[in-house]
């Protein structure tokens, strides 16, 4: 069905507790936690709880879930301090584009500069 957790994905195993991450925000229907591996001082990702592939697929079949997950990475820009600086959301889309896990997810950095067009 739609959007249920998947055996082999990784971030549904962080959002039933089977693997750990450092959570910093949840809702209903997100979870916010800790890159494993940061590029910014402020790096965290957000993820919906269903899952589904990429933000695209998840705009397309829950579009009230992909907005709860843009409001979330603005919270977490907001809890972290980096909104009045700048911060970025970027949600890679394919292997091409440097996705490695597919499970819908929102990257949120800041606390550093940035530059365009990104690498
Ligand atoms: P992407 O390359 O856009 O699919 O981003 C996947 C991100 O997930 C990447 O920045 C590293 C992060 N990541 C991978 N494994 C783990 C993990 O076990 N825990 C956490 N917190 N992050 C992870």
């Amino acid at each position: 069905m739609a959007g249920e957790p998947q055996a082999d994905c990784l971030f549904c195993k962080i959002v039933s507790g089977d693997v750990p991450a450092t959570v910093v925000r949840e809702t209903e229907t997100t979870l916010a936690f800790r890159d494993i591996n940061p590029q910014a001082p402020t790096h965290v990702l957000v993820i919906p709880r269903v899952h589904y592939p990429d933000a695209g697929t998840l705009a397309t079949v829950e579009p009230a879930i992909a907005a709860d997950v843009l409001r979330e990475a603005a919270a977490v820009a907001v809890a972290d301090g980096t909104d009045g600086s700048g911060y970025r959301i970027v949600f890679n889309t394919g292997a091409g584009a440097g996705q490695t896990v597919f499970h819908a997810h929102a990257h949120v950095l800041g606390g550093r500069g940035f530059n365009w067009p990104p690498g």
